[in-house]
């Protein structure tokens, strides 16, 4: 079978990892054209991979020598380059955020149903993830009985100084937004961001930690540590309570060392190595639907619409000193029933 041409937006951090996996790790694609904003990351990365670059978005998504199109440019951007592959009928992979705003959100969605067919798939890759599939499975299976709560944290070992406030929703809290609404098959109803005392090790324009806390339809209460300032590394934790018992996200494996009057285990450092194999399996079974000609199993649009809606929830929150605020969701169509 010929291998997925893949044309990618975008050669910054996760474009160039995402480059990297296609070529080297993942089965049955190649990339035939980047493009970026910055001539030179295009230049540079097109010589590594390689592939032609074209001047824009738009070109890339028309150009004939690409059949799906991968989204790895700045958030605000995504919208206008999704539109696009989707009025081409090309199928698309966007990094998340799907849009910045409900509003795109909603246009996506409207055009994707107007095509009448699924071509896009949101980049929220823990559902990829090993531990997470099994925890889903556990829950799914009623291993623990109905869920009630679940306690979640988010931590980072540092945030540059152009992370704001607000990114602690948008940009970090949103993965467990998506995968909380996967693991539970549950909407989430509302939204309330608490701020306790600072970290010293934070920049100072910044509300670090957070404490999210989340309801859904069901009524089950999830809360959420989100701490990216947490100095000793990237630690990911999830453990639902039900009715029957307590099922935990497992921590990646690593080596269990006595040495020296201590006993302990490494903590890794960034999300780029917790996860990776979920990076690989989520780009892997991506690249094969679009090969089978099927339409993408992922997260869709309209997760992508939800988690955009969601995290204007608890961002409206945290600029009202914590008040409850109830998350708006249009009704969900057809077109996107699970
Ligand atoms: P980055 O700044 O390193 O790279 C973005 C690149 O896109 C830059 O090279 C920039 O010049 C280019 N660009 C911006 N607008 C463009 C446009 N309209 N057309 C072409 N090129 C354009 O950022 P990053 O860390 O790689 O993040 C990119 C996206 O991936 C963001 O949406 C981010 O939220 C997402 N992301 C997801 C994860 C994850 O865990 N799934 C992790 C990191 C980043
Ligand atoms: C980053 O953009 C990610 O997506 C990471 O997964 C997350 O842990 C980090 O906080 C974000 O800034």
């Amino acid at each position: 079978m010929a291998s997925v041409r893949v044309g990618v937006i975008g050669a910054g951090w996760i474009g160039l990892d995402h480059m990297r996996r296609l070529t080297q790790v993942v089965p049955g694609a190649e990339v035939t054209a980047v493009t970026d904003v910055d001539a030179e990351r295009a230049a540079q990365a097109a010589a590594r991979f390689p592939a032609r670059t074209l001047p824009t978005g738009a070109d890339l998504v028309a150009a004939p020598d690409v059949d799906a199109v991968l989204v790895t440019s700045w958030g605000p951007t995504h919208a206008e380059h999704v539109l696009n592959a989707v009025a081409a009928g090309k199928p698309v992979f966007c990094e998340k955020p799907l849009a910045t705003t409900a509003e795109d959100c909603l246009r996506i969605v409207k055009a994707e149903m107007a095509s009448g067919r699924r071509l896009v798939q949101v980049g929220f890759m823990r559902r990829y993830d090993a531990g997470y599939r099994e925890l889903k499975d556990v829950i799914t299976g009623n291993g623990i009985g109905a869920p009630l709560m679940v306690h979640c944290a988010h931590r980072n070992a540092g945030a540059p100084a152009s992370y704001t406030s607000p990114m602690a929703a948008q940009d970090t809290a949103v993965h467990e937004i998506d995968v909380l609404r996967w693991l539970l098959d549950d909407e989430i109803v509302s939204a309330q961001v608490l701020t306790p005392r600072a970290t010293g090790r934070r920049h100072p324009h910044l509300k670090d930690p957070q404490f999210m806390l989340f309801e859904t339809a069901r009524g089950v209460r999830i809360d959420l540590e989100v701490f990216v300032n947490c100095q000793y590394g990237y630690d990911i934790q999830c453990e639902a309570v039900g009715e029957t018992g307590v099922a935990r996200l497992p921590d990646p494996a690593a080596v269990s060392l006595r040495s020296a009057g201590r006993h302990g285990r490494a903590v890794l450092q960034d999300w780029q190595h917790r996860f990776a194999s979920a990076f690989d399996t989520e780009l892997r079974e991506w690249v094969a639907g679009v090969a089978a000609g099927g339409e993408p199993q992922g997260p869709s649009a309209w997760d992508g619409y939800a988690a955009t809606v969601i995290t204007d929830a608890a961002v409206e929150s945290l600029e009202s000193d914590g008040q409850v605020v109830n998350v708006d969701l249009q009704d969900r169509p057809v077109f996107y029933s699970p």
